[in-house]
């Protein structure tokens, strides 16, 4: 079976590319199996570096075909921040909540119509002599308020375009058919299946 070395740390992240990918004969390794692997750097100023970054370190180390994703949330208010910065906009190691918080009370009174935020994530798929990177976003809007308890992240307060639930509020089969990390995924597959074809 074809070996695909997740090159994250986050295990939301993990779950999700598995559960959308499951239909592949992929046998899924993570950075749990290889703990030699130096942490991931991410000082890149766009999701497309940060995502060959992290994916360049990981194969380096295993030689394994990896996958990278880098991800995050633009609100077009705030020029698309937290961007890039979306793991740690309320400072190094701040939690979902903190991050969630800060949004929030930076958005505060903005009207609903100036709440027009989107979901990047930025995939980089690299092998032997091999490198493919693809795009997802899911637009929408920032709620009011965290709602739902599924997913991670900004999940509680990001609803997506035809939706009136936010990411948090919709279910893991929900947010995998839809999200920005679905859309990059599926642009992937045909790649990954033609990988796990040739062994
Ligand atoms: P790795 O670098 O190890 O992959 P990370 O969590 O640090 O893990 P990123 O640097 O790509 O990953 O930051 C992504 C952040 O963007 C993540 O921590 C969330 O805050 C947010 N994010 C990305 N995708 C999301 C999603 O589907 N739902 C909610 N928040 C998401």
């Amino acid at each position: 079976m074809t070996k695909l070395v997740l090159a994250t740390r986050n295990v939301n992240k993990i779950k999700e590319i598995q559960s959308i990918l499951k239909d592949l004969k992929l046998e899924f390794l993570t950075l749990n199996d290889f703990p030699g692997i130096p942490d991931l750097i991410e000082d890149g100023s766009t999701f497309q570096e940060n995502s060959r970054r992290k994916a360049h370190t990981v194969y380096q180390h295993t030689k394994l075909l990896s996958l990278a994703d880098d991800s995050g949330l633009e609100v077009f208010y705030l020029n698309k921040r937290p961007g890039v910065w979306s793991a740690r906009y309320a400072g190094e190691g701040a939690t979902d909540d903190e991050n969630n918080e800060k949004l929030l009370k930076e958005m505060r009174g903005v009207p609903p119509r100036r709440r027009r935020a989107q979901f990047r994530a930025l995939l980089t798929l690299l092998g032997d002599a091999f490198e493919e990177s693809t795009e997802g976003i899911c637009a929408g809007r920032l709620g009011e308020v965290p709602r739902g308890t599924y997913g991670f992240g900004y999940d509680p307060i990001f609803i997506p375009d035809g939706f009136t639930k936010t990411y948090a509020e919709l279910t893991a089969e929900e947010k995998n058919t839809i999200s920005h990390r679905a859309k990059a995924l599926e642009k992937m597959r045909e790649v990954l299946r033609r990988k796990v074809q040739s062994g």
